[in-house]
């Protein structure tokens, strides 16, 4: 960044050593910037579909439609360290190097190199690793630092793209590489004052070989800039930070790689991979519900293991359960899986606050607990969320 930031500096003829303390504040990696002032997410945050947090918005799942499976791009939560980059797709370059590749020098791709390999779509929930961060405080009573989302930082996308490891081939892979570690195109991120440079997150070339891909669409439509346009990487039912947006760079290492993202960040006591089982309602917080009524109540389960096998849910608090009603996912069939939709009719609801709980369990086993497991940074909230309504 230094280097960066004083070649610019002598471009516009200013000494750094000369520069106001003032003017000091300003100097990183956003310094310069024609638009340092331009928001950090690009599409419109209605207020009736998000929680904005500024770099950071979650979907209100009280906007979510029952009748529809897949998010659309325009509900999708965004998570940005920094802002969102406008990169003009005919000049994007991907370069890919590293010694797990025959020639570490490697190779730099466009979009039209990546076209003419085998096209792939894939279903896949797509959620931070901090959703549901605001219920260890909550729920718990052990605040942790970070973005307070409530459940809305997750999605299902169907995405576009082609395979990572029909890419790494193309790049000359050797087969005693170990680490694959991508890099974002958007500003370094400073944290407290120390750059840590691009956003990067290492992940093992097992899952790089598996099902993740390299996407430049999503739900058939070319991804939006805040989504990570032109290409993003996407590992299905991995920690969202894994998912590298505006995709720049590619290292291929025959060595385990690290980044503050794996160290650091999305860590307890080892690099965070496999998304957790979690739930919600399509309701807001406290929403009132008719009395006197049959009420059919929707929400979804879902896991980065497997698909959900059951939910149940209670009405009273947890004292009873009973099973709710998975209903299929929607075809055609893509590979992956995404979310669970399900619905519970509720009889003849007593007029007065409630509690609405939903427990899924997933077809590896794994069922949300009653308590999640505590760490400094609010990672994988996976216990049953309590939903406070009112009958009346
Ligand atoms: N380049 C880059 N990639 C990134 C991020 C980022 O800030 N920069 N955020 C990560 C995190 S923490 C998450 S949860 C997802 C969010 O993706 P979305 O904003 O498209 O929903 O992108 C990941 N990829
Ligand atoms: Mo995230």
């Amino acid at each position: 960044m230094t280097s960066h930031a004083l070649r610019r500096r002598s471009v516009l003829g200013l000494p750094a050593a000369g520069l106001a303390g003032a003017a000091l504040a300003h100097v990183g990696p956003l310094a310069g910037r024609a638009d340092a002032g331009a928001p950090a997410i690009l599409k419109p945050l209605p207020a009736d579909r998000f929680i904005d947090y500024g770099s950071n918005a979650e979907t209100r799942w009280e906007s979510v439609d029952p009748h529809r499976y897949l998010t659309p791009q325009s509900d999708l939560f965004v998570r940005n360290h920094t802002r969102t980059p406008r990169i003009d797709a005919a000049s994007y370059r991907l370069r890919v190097f590293g010694d797990g590749l025959a020639d570490p020098a490697g190779v730099t791709l466009g979009l039209a190199d990546l076209r003419q390999l085998p096209s792939v779509e894939v279903t896949s929930v797509h959620e931070c690793t901090g959703n549901g961060r605001s219920f260890f405080d909550t729920q718990q009573g052990t605040k942790a630092g970070g973005t307070p989302w409530t459940l809305g930082a997750v999605g299902t996308v169907t995405w576009q793209g082609v395979r990572l490891r029909d890419v790494l081939r193309r790049a000359g892979l050797r087969a005693d590489a170990v680490s694959v570690q991508g890099a974002g195109l958007d500003d370094e991120y400073v944290d407290k004052g120390e750059n840590l440079g691009r956003v990067r997150r290492p992940f093992p070339i097992a899952k790089a070989l598996d099902d993740a891909l390299l996407a430049w669409g999503a739900n058939g439509e070319p991804l939006l800039p805040d989504h990570g346009y032109p290409l993003r990487l996407v590992l299905p039912g991995w920690v969202g930070i894994a998912s590298i947006k505006w995709l720049g760079e590619l290292e291929v290492s025959r060595s385990e790689l690290t980044s503050p993202w794996n160290t650091r960040w999305y860590n307890v006591g080892g690099p965070l991979g496999v998304n957790p089982v979690r739930s919600s309602w399509e309701l807001p917080r406290d929403a009132r519900i008719p009395a006197g009524r049959t009420a059919v109540l929707t929400g979804r389960s879902w896991s980065g293991a497997a698909p959900i096998a059951r939910v149940d849910v209670s009405t009273d608090g947890g004292t009873t359960w009973s099973p709710a009603r998975l209903r299929p996912a929607p075809g055609p069939r893509t590979e992956g899986h995404g979310w669970t939709r399900w619905t519970h009719t509720w009889h003849a609801p007593e007029p007065g606050p409630h509690q609405l709980l939903a427990r899924a369990s997933d077809l590896h086993g794994r069922t949300q607990p009653a308590i999640a497991a505590v760490n400094p940074n609010g990672y994988f909230f996976d216990a049953v969320v309590r939903h406070p309504v009112t009958v009346a």
